[in-house]
């Protein structure tokens, strides 16, 4: 690991698994007993609204009955640690990693603790349920949508990502199917600019012939490995 100075880490599911939040593609291959295109498109927002914010109103409050998990604690001492640069994009709307203390972290699916006025535009922090259609802080609109990139819809900070992906030594994959692109095909942009990519999973994902290595097994036991390895603190 001498020669790694650049890390990307995508993050998905996966990693929030053991923390207690559902993943997206279960054995029933329902996703908490939706379809996706049924809560996770736009044309699913404007034609049940009440459907769409009941089931983000129920996620964004599952967030507080949950904790930070081993793997993400990890992924936040690398992140204070690392000498280099180090971006991790997470697919995950919970804010698991940033309350383990993450701080070069990335939503490029957006956030639940995030509303977007679709009047307006205006991003604002929120905690609340969004059924009821509260006003807009900003134009008092009862136009607010939770601020998640449905299927169909542009990933954020995708310049960001790419130039990343073209400076990174080290291309880590954490918890996720390798399903949906883009963030699906980041392990070949990385490839493609020399990286070594590591999977961590669960299971082989349907991206796992382009990394460069495979370990399978729970997030929060190869997580906390492998920082140790890549910190080179063997003894701690
Ligand atoms: C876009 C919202 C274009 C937030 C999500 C045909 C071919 C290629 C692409 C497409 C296509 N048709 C349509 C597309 C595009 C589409 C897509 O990829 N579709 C797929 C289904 C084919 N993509 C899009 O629409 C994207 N946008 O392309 O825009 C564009 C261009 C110009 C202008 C405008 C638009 C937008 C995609 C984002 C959609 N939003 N989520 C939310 O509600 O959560 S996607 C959602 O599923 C997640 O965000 C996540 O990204 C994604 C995948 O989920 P995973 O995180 O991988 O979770 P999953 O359950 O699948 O897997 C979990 C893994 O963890 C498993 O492998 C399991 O084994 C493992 N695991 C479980 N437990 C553990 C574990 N591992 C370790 N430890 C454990 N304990």
């Amino acid at each position: 690991m001498s020669d790694i100075r650049n890390i990307v880490i995508l993050t998905g599911a996966g990693v929030s698994a053991e923390s207690g939040l559902a993943t997206f593609r279960g054995p029933d291959g329902l996703w908490e007993g939706h379809r996706v295109e049924d809560v996770c498109t736009p044309e699913a927002l404007a034609r049940n609204p009440d459907l769409v914010h009941a089931f983000y109103d129920a996620r964004r409050a599952k967030l507080g009955e949950v904790q930070p998990n081993a793997a993400h604690h990890a992924l936040a001492r690398l992140d204070a640690e690392w000498p280099g640069e180090l971006l991790i994009v997470t697919q995950n709307v919970d804010d698991l990693h940033e309350r383990a203390g993450a701080t070069r972290l990335l939503h490029m699916h957006g956030e639940l603790k995030s509303a977007l006025c679709a009047a307006c535009g205006t991003r604002r922090r929120w905690e609340a349920p969004m059924g009821d259609r509260p006003p807009c802080p900003a134009c008092g609109k009862p136009r607010l949508r939770p601020d998640i990139v449905f299927f169909g819809e542009m990933p954020y900070q995708m310049e960001r990502i790419d130039a990343a992906l073209g400076r990174c030594d080290l291309f880590v994959s954490i918890g996720t199917s390798g399903a949906v692109y883009p963030a699906a095909g980041f392990v070949r942009t990385a490839r493609h600019y020399g990286a070594w990519a590591l999977e961590m999973n669960l299971e082989p994902s349907a991206g796992s012939i382009y990394f460069s290595e495979s370990r399978m097994g729970p997030a929060s036991e190869l997580v906390p490995a492998w920082v140790k390895e890549v910190l080179g603190d063997r003894l701690a």
